[in-house]
């Protein structure tokens, strides 16, 4: 049980999971105008029905969200405060898209989602959040409900608009609702030493820890162009955040059949694993 506290109330949770689905998994990145994996998500879903205890789904952007982030200069810092806010609603449109077919696919299963968007109810400043939704999160955990929520563009008080990424709501949600595990899923075996897309001799490296950190964020691959939130070295630099609440972390391949199953069920898996 993790315990918490707002202005107002003190909550027991029992045990809460993250997963993050990464967009290049539950979308086609190269697709353009973007499509989505429909068989990827379908597939997850089933995996997720494993699990016990309370859920929250973040999704990555993949082709629906860093495509228009990138289309109206997100990630660069040259672009003007009007283009970054002409860019909110096709990114809007694509992430309620995809959130919806995520959705779609959990009720096919019988699995109380929900989405929470965080354009409607976040405020970023610099990039940072300071204020989200959490309060109503732990309210529809505590109903029983499976909490959706995904990479988004939000308002942001210093650039006009800014890129929140999945894995920032990931941590922020992972601190303030005292997670008890954190699983992302990628389209990699895990973290590299090297980029193992473009060297096949890229060794995994199966645990992250005090002693081999700074050599592994050194050695983490660059992400794509078109990856206006960072790739792999800024996954692992925030999941880093997490020393001091030291909940259970694995980075993993979403694009294998069974993984994330194996991981809800405490099974050993093929992955990273982060420890403090
Ligand atoms: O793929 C990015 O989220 P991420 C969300 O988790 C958008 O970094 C809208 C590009």
């Amino acid at each position: 049980m993790g315990a918490f506290t707002d202005a107002s109330r003190v909550y027991l949770l029992d045990s809460l999971t993250l997963v993050k689905l990464g967009g290049s998994v539950i979308t086609h990145k190269d697709s353009s105008p973007p499509t989505t994996n429909t068989e990827a998500i379908s597939r997850v879903v089933r995996e997720l029905k494993v699990r016990r205890g309370k859920l929250i789904v973040v999704l990555g952007g993949g082709a629906y969200g860093h495509q228009p982030a990138h289309q109206y200069g997100f990630g660069d810092p040259n672009t003007s405060k009007e283009r970054l806010l002409a860019g909110i609603p096709s990114i809007r449109h694509n992430m309620a898209l995809l959130s919806l077919e995520v959705d779609k696919a959990m009720q096919d299963e019988g699995i109380p989602g929900v989405v929470f968007s965080p354009f409607s109810s976040s405020q970023l400043h610099n990039g940072s959040i300071v204020a989200f939704p959490t309060g109503l999160i732990q309210t529809a955990l505590e109903a029983g409900l499976i909490v959706i929520t995904h990479g988004d563009v939000c308002f942001d008080d210093t650039t006009g608009a800014s890129i929140l990424s999945g894995d920032t709501i990931l941590v922020y949600l992972a601190k303030e609702l005292s997670a008890k595990s954190i699983y992302v899923g990628t389209d990699v075996d895990g973290v590299f030493e090297g980029d193992p897309k473009e060297n096949h001799a890229a060794r995994l490296v199966p645990v992250i820890n005090r002693s081999n950190r700074r050599r592994v964020l050194l050695g983490v691959g660059s992400s794509r162009a078109e990856d206006v939130t960072g790739g792999m070295a800024k996954k692992v630099g925030e999941l880093m955040k997490l020393e001091d609440n030291r909940p259970e972390i694995a980075v993993f391949n979403l694009c294998v059949p069974g993984r994330l199953e194996s991981l809800l069920s405490g099974k050993p898996v093929v992955c990273t694993r982060i420890t403090f």
